[in-house]
């Protein structure tokens, strides 16, 4: 059995000190505190929980960077869209099995453990269909495997260009199915992921513009206990466009028009009304923040801060990969409300740190989003840890809450010293265990996409 000993662990309950975990396989099997260290323990400084990422689009960590030139006409999210579709139509399965591989990689070095991958790219280029649906699926799932990450598998379903039922467009060639070809996509993913330990399949409408009414009530009922994700009022045309279809805001004629609960993730949520807000606090929702990706897109900010109040739950995602960072992305979660209401330490109570309330209500929000709703250190737990090096100068001197502020405001995020999940170290010295040959499989793909 391994044991780990550490100066100082953020359990469920707080941090505790000099503590022994004992790991056995893939779970803590006891935890021992205020004790000195025994001979043959692994040594660290800080250990917490690792974080989930709750939303991924894998493959758009090939074009990152790529969509940062002024157009013509005005950049927006729509000419995003149009580069990404591009990119998107000439990958092959090997191609994103690279690119994933190389996400999954960076995710765990941030101190991600688990990804939500919200997977649309299903069929082979032009819209040819593979012999097997599950095809691109096995690639995600390979790359997974090749990690270490624990993954959510969210398969999506995608059948038109918008609101209304609208024909797809020819760059949507890739993602779409109907009701009875997505149900078998689905079952195979069932068998896909079966060998790879603590993965979870759940279901994904893309957004209310790819489905009507009936295929989302479809899709839904296909697995009654897991996870729900659909992209949600991301942008304000959406908005727009939905109130034309409907006379109603999309948050609103979701709530309206589904059994929406905790089994469900709204990604990006970003333009609510405060109606919309304590509605989706109630239903019990979780609404998936993707704080880079909504910054690189100028989607809009969030009111995070209402929503907090009202009670509301929240994880992360890093979306499209054009950034990979946890301390990135919480600390742009808060720093857009400081920016957008003039004042300072906006999410958390009262005299408690800011960077223990964007972990702690990120770790259980995104845990729950990804169908892995223990996502704390307890004995029994899954061993899913991060350690925490003070070798950075802006970690010296810190302990307990003030080590997490300082590692989201104050670092770069390079303080990960090492990363299990399921008990299994991937991450060393800050590094993947993987590194060079995953960055290298990674270079080669580049080079072809690129030629
Ligand atoms: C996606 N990404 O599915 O990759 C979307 C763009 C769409 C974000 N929404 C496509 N950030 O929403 O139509
Ligand atoms: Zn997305």
């Amino acid at each position: 059995m391994t044991v780990l000993y550490t100066e100082q662990l953020l359990t469920t309950t707080g941090w505790v000190q000099s503590s022994r975990l004992h790991l056995d396989g893939a779970r803590i099997a006891k935890i021992e505190s205020d004790v000195a260290p025994k001979v043959g323990d692994e040594r660290h400084q800080v250990i917490v929980p690792t974080m989930p990422n709750l939303h991924s689009h894998a493959f758009q960590r090939g074009m990152a960077g790529l969509a940062e030139t002024r157009g013509r006409s005005e950049d927006n999210f729509w000419s995003w869209r149009d580069t990404m579709y591009r990119f998107a139509s000439r990958m092959s399965p090997e191609h994103l099995q690279a690119i994933a591989a190389q996400a999954y990689v960076e995710m765990l070095e941030a101190g991600f453990g688990r990804v939500g991958e919200f997977h649309y790219l299903h069929h082979d280029i032009g819209g040819r269909r593979f012999g097997d649906p599950a095809e691109m699926v096995g690639r995600i799932a390979a790359a997974a495997g090749e990690t270490g990450i624990a993954l959510t598998l969210l398969p999506v379903f995608y059948a038109h260009a918008s609101f209304g039922g609208q024909t797809p467009s020819e760059g949507q060639a890739r993602f779409i199915h109907d009701v009875e070809s997505y149900a078998r996509l689905l079952e195979r993913c069932r068998e896909v992921v079966a060998t790879l330990p603590a993965s979870v399949v759940g279901v994904a409408p893309h957004s209310l513009r790819a489905v009507t009414p009936g295929e989302l009530a479809a899709v839904v009922r296909m697995l009654p206990d897991a996870p729900v994700h659909i992209h949600i009022a991301e942008q304000q045309n959406e908005v727009r466009d939905c109130l034309a279809w409907s006379g109603l805001r999309p948050v609103r004629w979701l709530l309206d028009n589904a059994a929406v609960d905790s089994r469900w993730c709204l990604v990006h949520a970003t333009h609510v009304d405060t109606g919309e807000i304590e509605a989706i606090a109630r239903s019990g929702a979780t609404v998936g923040l993707c704080p880079v990706t909504e910054a690189n897109l100028g989607d809009g900010i969030f009111p995070a801060a209402d929503f907090a109040a009202a009670g509301g739950q929240f994880g992360i995602g890093t979306d499209s990969n054009v950034c990979i960072s946890l301390s990135g992305e919480l600390s742009l979660l808060e720093y857009t409300q400081r920016l957008s209401l003039g004042i300072r330490n906006v999410i958390g109570l009262e005299g408690h740190s800011t960077g223990m309330a964007l972990y702690r209500r990120a770790l259980s929000g995104g845990g729950r989003a990804l169908g892995a709703p223990q996502t704390g250190l307890i004995e029994g737990a899954a061993a899913d840890l991060v350690s925490l090096s003070r070798r950075e100068p802006a970690m010296i001197c810190r302990s307990g809450d003030a080590l997490i502020d300082s590692w989201l405001f104050a670092t770069g995020g390079g303080v990960v010293d090492c990363v299990w999940v399921s008990g299994v170290k991937q991450i060393e010295r800050g590094r993947h265990r993987s590194r060079d040959s995953v960055r290298d499989a990674y270079e080669r793909t580049m080079q072809e996409l690129c030629a």
